[in-house]
């Protein structure tokens, strides 16, 4: 698929699809780490039970919020059935809790692998250790965690939000011709979470510097739809003149561009929305210019996934970190791509 063609001097746009770049750190891994033999499958466990001698994968998600989230289930389940790997799954409802407690239950099942998507990055040292006492090796997918030790998981497969960030911002800076100054709100993904933590951190290197954008208001609508338009009436309510909404997921934008609408201003004119994710729904969004560009975030690395469960399973090396390669879309091409976009 050729990369989107930008109608405006944008950010470089990296080509939307979804090889494998590699990370910043290619490290090899040994099998030490996953206490197991160079050449000996790793993990302490059995195959899960599973008795048929397939790999019993096992894997915590942080729950339903999304659209990215329901396709990011969606990519995981179907990519396991293909693999043949025995899956175990488990929706934590957006609680740590709740992933703690799945992961206790497959190292206590004995599954080779264990995955999860951290809710949040702090909290998971205790359980971790627990599963490399187990000789369990711990796949990360999609959000980081902040533990000072890296050895209690082999590798990260997911995207760079700081990046994200920082395309966000880019476009803001370049589409704002005017002198301003822009009133900026933003809309912030799960409190904690390395999405929300990197993106604010991505956009604010990037508009920071620019002291045409004053940000007025910043409060977490939790990725969903209903936070985010609940969150949203409330900036409203607030503050007169408001030029920008910047939503850490498209979900969060969808619900605030309700709120707009209720307040009788028009999204995408009156208040230029910049959004992150890529799901369909945002795209009809930008092809209705009620939101005006779109940093995408693909949640399709089921596939990826397995491959990584089945080498690390195998006593193969991985590399520590995998990085998506994703692109930015704005309403000139959001019609093109509608028909691309499968999530
Ligand atoms: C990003 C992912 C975020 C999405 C949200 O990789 O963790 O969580 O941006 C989802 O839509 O809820």
């Amino acid at each position: 698929m050729s990369a989107p063609k930008s109608s405006r001097s944008q950010p470089d746009l990296s080509r939307r699809h979804f090889a494998m770049a590699l990370g910043a750190a290619l490290v090899a891994v040994p099998l030490a780490a996953c206490g197991g033999d160079k050449k000996q499958p790793s993990g302490g466990g059995n195959g899960g039970g599973g008795g048929d001698g397939a790999i019993t994968f096992g894997f915590a998600q942080v729950g339903s919020e999304s659209g990215w989230r329901t396709a990011n289930t969606t990519s995981i389940k179907d990519a396991a059935k293909k693999a043949g790997i025995t899956l175990k799954f488990s929706d934590a409802q957006q609680k740590q809790e709740n992933q703690i407690a799945a992961i206790r239950s497959f190292i206590t099942q004995k599954v080779d692998v264990i995955g999860f998507s951290p809710v949040v990055e702090s909290g998971w040292d205790t359980v971790l250790k627990e599963a490399r006492d187990a000789k369990i090796p711990v796949i990360l997918t999609d959000r980081a965690v902040d533990s000072a030790d890296d050895s209690l998981y082999v590798t990260f497969i997911g995207s760079d939000f700081v990046e994200e960030g920082r395309r966000a911002g880019k476009w803001l800076v370049e589409d704002t011709k005017e002198d301003g100054p822009f009133n900026v709100v933003v809309l912030e993904g799960t409190t904690g979470s390395a999405p929300a933590n990197d993106r604010k951190k991505g956009f604010a290197e990037i508009v920071g510097n620019d002291d045409r954008f004053r940000f007025i208001a910043s409060q977490t609508g939790d990725f969903t739809r209903a936070k985010g338009k609940e969150v949203m009436e409330s900036f409203l309510k607030s503050h007169k003149k408001i030029d920008v909404l910047f939503a850490h997921n498209d979900d969060m934008a969808i619900g605030a561009i309700q709120a707009i609408e209720e307040a009788g201003k028009k999204p995408g004119t009156d208040i230029r929305i910049v959004s992150i994710d890529g799901i369909k729904e945002a795209f009809q969004a930008m092809a209705d210019g009620k939101i005006n560009v779109v940093v995408e975030c693909n949640p399709l690395i089921g596939p990826q996934v397995m491959d990584l469960v089945k080498k690390v399973h195998a006593g193969d090396s991985v590399e520590k970190r995998v990085e998506a390669e994703e692109g930015v879309f704005t309403q000139e091409q959001a019609k093109d791509e509608l028909p691309n976009r499968t999530y």
